[in-house]
């Protein structure tokens, strides 16, 4: 059996975002700015609110509903536009849970121990975690091989993921010598693929961070996120001239990156303006671009947010959608496994 090469599988694009908290500015650079930008290509585009990923730590029912249309407002606000892609959330479309038990059965137990956010996010009490927490990256490769996705655009964190679902793809073909799955690309690019905490540069910025102070969130108005890059942890050193200056400077680097990523330029031709200058000029300039990149995303959201209906109307027509496209993958996903098909 040769290797399959994804020129074997139409051009797909899938990804999705987790409504376990209120977005950051982290999932608008490394994620949402990007979905929008690869609408159109020549590739189909499905995006998903991944409601059952947020599930594998506990949420209140009521704000996880909340804050599902949330993430469909941010992805609109963003400029994911449901006329040319396809926007859902996951549990509305069965087939990712039911393909989450087919790779259940052909991913192995240590590569999920091996997976670096499980073990961030399990802690030291890892026997109390739930099992969907661990078995969460075969949920994620079952969300993009039921598209038979081709490319999936995230940022660095999920790299590790994208890896495994690569693995399981390549067992599931092997083990069943068949070229069923695409060996699915990642697109981390661009200077903002691991946006860092503004309290922490060694940190990830992160929607469930305790600290508040560390993310901007998308709701955020222009007050709080001036006051925020105002506050965010930096040193006494004037910049450089070019990012190889900041090598060992993370807070620093950090904010440079944020401001090239909204500006739409390179982090060098940022530090070419503000060479010799310190952080009582950059931040508030920082601010600046950041309010006016932040603010029409943060007023379209709560444009979206005040007619929730509309956004039902948005994610039951995706879900329709997607489902169509999921269902006949799935089905001859069983079929190859040699699960009995009697119902038509
Ligand atoms: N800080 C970040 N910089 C760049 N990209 C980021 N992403 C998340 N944080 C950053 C990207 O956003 C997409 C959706 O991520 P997710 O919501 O599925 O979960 P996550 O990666 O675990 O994000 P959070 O904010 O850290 O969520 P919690 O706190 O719930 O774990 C992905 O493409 C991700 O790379």
């Amino acid at each position: 059996m040769s290797e399959p090469t994804n020129s074997t599988f139409r051009p797909r694009i899938f990804s999705g975002i987790q409504p376990s908290g209120g977005l950051t500015l982290g999932n608008y650079l490394g994620a949402l700015k990007r979905f929008a930008a690869l609408q159109g290509d020549q590739a189909e585009t499905v995006y998903c609110v991944v409601d059952l990923h947020a599930i594998t730590v506990w949420q209140d029912p009521q704000v996880l509903l909340s804050r599902t249309r949330e993430a469909a407002a941010a992805f609109m606000a963003s400029g994911v536009d449901p006329a040319q892609s396809i926007l859902f959330n996951q549990s509305q479309v069965s087939a990712h849970a039911e393909m989450a038990w087919l790779f259940n059965t052909v991913a192995r137990v240590g590569w999920m121990y091996r997976m670096t956010q499980f073990k961030d996010k399990a802690g030291k009490n890892s026997e109390n975690a739930s099992l969907g927490l661990l078995a969460y990256p075969a949920l994620m490769a079952a969300d993009i091989l039921t598209y038979q996705a081709t490319a999936v655009p995230v940022g660095e964190d999920q790299k590790q993921h994208l890896e495994l679902t690569r693995d399981i793809a390549a067992k599931f073909n092997h083990d069943y010598g068949v070229n069923h799955f695409p060996i699915t690309e990642p697109l981390i690019e661009g200077v903002a693929t691991r946006v860092m905490s503004l309290r922490d540069g060694s940190k990830k910025m992160s929607k469930s961070d305790p600290s508040d102070a560390s993310r901007i969130n998308l709701t955020d108005d222009a007050d709080t996120i001036a006051q925020k890059i105002r506050k965010a942890r930096t040193d006494a050193d004037p910049l450089p001239g070019q990012m190889d200056g900041l090598k060992d400077r993370p807070e620093a680097r950090n904010l440079v990156n944020i401001y090239a990523a909204l500006a739409d330029e390179t982090p060098d031709q940022v530090l070419g303006r503000f060479e010799g200058q310190g952080f009582g000029a950059f931040k508030p300039a920082l601010a600046e671009v950041a309010v006016e990149a932040m603010a029409p995303i943060t007023r379209k959201m709560s444009e979206y947010m005040a007619d929730p209906a509309q956004i039902d109307a948005v994610l039951a027509d995706g879900a329709e959608r997607a489902d169509a496209i999921a269902r006949p993958i799935l089905d001859r996903t069983k079929e190859i496994m040699g699960l009995l098909r009697t119902r038509r």
